[in-house]
């Protein structure tokens, strides 16, 4: 008996999906290995724990997968893009990251629409919700970058943002904590 309760085209986007958070989790480990690098330890401390909320929107999207009694097919993961040019260029980047994401949802919600896989489309609204969040959380680097001097930031200035970052870490809710009901 066939209890698989996803579509083919569904399942290999969702699998696709899942590699695209992993390679997510990638792009912000590499950034913040290089922010430690560069001396900012509040900037490398966020970008750490985005890592890893990436990775738990790629099990997120593994154990749907599962519980709908399709197939996971763990794929190989891209090598992330070189090095940001500064932490300037590290936020923009975060930022068009995101809104590419954003992108890919939206894909997934519509193929959810299209086939009328109103499990699929509700699992997919978490993710809608989530991208919210990360597009504004990154809005607002680059905001608070802008004030800081943007490409010219130095010294004190980017002391202040690299400090101000790491305390608001704690403000910033992590993945783990989050369900489908409690979004
Ligand atoms: Fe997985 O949310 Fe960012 O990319």
């Amino acid at each position: 008996m066939n209890t698989n309760r996803l579509s083919k085209k569904l399942t290999a986007a969702l699998n696709v999906q899942m590699t695209n958070e992993a390679y997510a989790s990638q792009i912000y480990l590499s950034y913040a290995a290089w922010a430690e690098s560069e001396g900012c330890r509040g900037i490398a401390n966020f970008l750490f724990r985005h890592a890893q909320e990436e990775r738990n929107h790629m099990m997120k999207i593994l154990e749907y997968i599962l519980k709908r009694g399709a197939k996971v097919q763990v794929a190989s993961i891209l090598e992330p893009p070189e090095n940001p040019a500064s932490i300037n260029n590290c936020f923009e980047k975060v930022f068009e990251h995101e809104t590419d994401n954003t992108k890919a949802i939206y894909k997934l919600v519509k193929m959810s629409l299209d086939e009328e896989d109103w499990a699929s489309w509700n699992f997919m609204q978490w993710f809608v919700k989530e991208q919210i969040e990360e597009e504004t959380f990154a809005m607002g680097l680059l905001d608070k970058m802008k004030i800081a001097g943007g490409e010219k930031v130095s010294g004190d200035a980017l002391y202040e943002l690299d400090r101000d970052l790491e305390k608001t870490l704690g403000e910033v809710r992590s993945a783990q904590d989050v369900t489908t009901d409690k979004p």
